[in-house]
């Protein structure tokens, strides 16, 4: 197949900057050395490459966005989100990884936690040294976490955690969890080390889509944490949609990569499957597909910009994350749907990257808000009327 050169109908490469092209040329080169080679067979096995976390972060991939002073590479937004982008044309589950550390336990510490807490936790988070993850989801409460049941009572100088979580990306492999829980009521962040006593994290298994990615229960059993590892500028259901909102703008971008993928997956085999005596790309009914695929990745890029400049900026709105996380989320999956059905049986086999990239989307469309949340979002934001309930 020829080599992958990027998908960039509306000279997009233009607004860019020389060091954001540069970032993103560079996480493609990576992706394309170090991640497309071995993906396939972490996929089939059900396993995280986690011999790739050392590069990932000697690369400044975690974290990216805030100080460098943590040890991170203070890059601008637009920077961050070409590097989401290019980890997930390799493949969701390396950019949940990166996301989930930088945007989900680097930045509640970064924002909520003391100086003590950043220094000690963010270097080694961004270096990829410990790992990270973020305990919202729980059995009974996904889209609504406000009625999460998990709880923490102070006891002298120690919280107690009791309560479950589930779904929990890199869960079983984490050195530290945000662990979100009510305390009197209101809902807190607290940090919860590996090995402590009441705390286990045993991985989920069977699962058809982010394969290469460690998903986990979190259990908390009388669970004893001392007061210091509470994050004590968290307050309230707003404490974990803050960090939200920067996982789903890096899932708005990284989702591109993966359709990225998928076209130029399906625009390659057009070129060169025959049917009927021709190229299939030569038919009409290809040519819409393929069409379709390569606008929408476009408009795709274009929300993605102008949000990455907006946040820079500090004019973004929540909503307008929840619009491009929605959009581009439900068009991904569409492409590789439709990369799937131009590449015909060859489109389930594993050697294409289609039908693994399809069945991550079916995740990434749910996690952070699913799709028809995210409609709720936009449609209370431009009716003023809520229709969660
Ligand atoms: P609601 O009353 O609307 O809001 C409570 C307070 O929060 C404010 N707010 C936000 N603030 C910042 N960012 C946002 N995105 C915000 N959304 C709301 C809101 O203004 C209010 O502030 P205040 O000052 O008035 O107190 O809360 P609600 O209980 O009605 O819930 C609203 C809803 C349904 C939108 C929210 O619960 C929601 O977004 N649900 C979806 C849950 C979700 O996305 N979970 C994701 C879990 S983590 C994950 O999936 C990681 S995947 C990782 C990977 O592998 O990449
Ligand atoms: P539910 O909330 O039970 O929703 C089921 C269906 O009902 C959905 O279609 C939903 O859209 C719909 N629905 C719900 N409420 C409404 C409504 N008011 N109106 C209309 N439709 C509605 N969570 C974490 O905290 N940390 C993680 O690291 C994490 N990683 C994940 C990794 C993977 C692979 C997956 C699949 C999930 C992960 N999640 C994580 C959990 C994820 O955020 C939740 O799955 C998601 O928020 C949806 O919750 P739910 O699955 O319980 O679905």
């Amino acid at each position: 197949m020829a080599k992958f050169q990027g998908v960039d109908y509306f000279d997009l490469d233009d607004v860019l900057e020389d060091d954001e092209i540069l970032v993103r040329n560079t996480v493609r080169e990576f992706v394309e050395d170090k991640v497309i080679p071995i993906i396939e067979k972490h996929n089939r096995e059900s396993t995280f490459p986690k011999e790739l976390i050392p590069i990932i972060g000697e690369l400044g991939l975690i974290g990216s966005t805030l100080p460098e002073k943590y040890g991170c590479a203070g890059m601008n937004n637009v920077a961050y989100g070409l590097v989401m982008q290019e980890l997930e044309r390799g493949d969701s589950g390396i950019r949940s990884f990166a996301s989930v550390q930088g945007a989900l336990v680097m930045y509640p510490i970064y924002t909520f936690g003391t100086e003590e807490q950043r220094e000690h936790w963010l270097p080694k988070l961004a270096s990829g040294e410990k790992i990270g993850c973020f305990g919202l989801t729980e059995p009974d409460y996904g889209s609504n976490p406000s009625g999460m049941k998990t709880r923490a009572e102070k006891k002298g100088d120690r919280y107690i955690l009791n309560g479950a979580k589930m779904w929990i990306t890199n869960g079983t492999i984490a050195d530290v969890a945000v662990v979100w829980a009510k305390l009197d009521g209101e809902i807190r962040g607290f940090l919860v080390e590996k090995g402590t006593k009441g705390f286990s994290a045993p991985e989920m298994k069977g699962k058809h889509s982010l394969r290469a990615s460690v998903t986990s229960e979190l259990v908390l059993e009388d669970c004893e944490i001392p007061e210091e590892n509470l994050l004590p500028e968290s307050g309230g259901l707003k404490s974990p949609l803050m960090c939200l909102n920067q996982a789903r703008y890096g899932i708005a971008w990284g989702v591109l990569g993966a359709a990225m993928a998928c076209y130029h997956t399906a625009l390659d085999y057009s070129q060169t499957r025959i049917q009927f005596d021709k190229p299939i790309g030569s038919f009409q009914l290809i040519q819409e597909k393929l069409t379709h695929m390569v606008t929408e990745i476009t408009k795709g890029q274009l929300l993605c910009w102008k949000l990455g400049r907006m946040k820079d900026a500090g004019t973004l709105k929540h909503t307008q994350v929840s619009m491009a996380k929605r959009n581009n989320c439900y068009h991904a999956l569409e492409i590789a749907r439709m990369s799937r059905e131009i590449l015909g049986a060859n489109g389930i086999l594993d050697e294409y990257p289609v039908m693994r990239h399809a069945a991550n989307l079916e995740s990434v469309k749910t996690y952070e808000g699913t799709h028809e949340i995210h409609t709720l979002i936009i449609g209370q934001d431009v009716t003023g009327i809520a229709a969660f309930t």
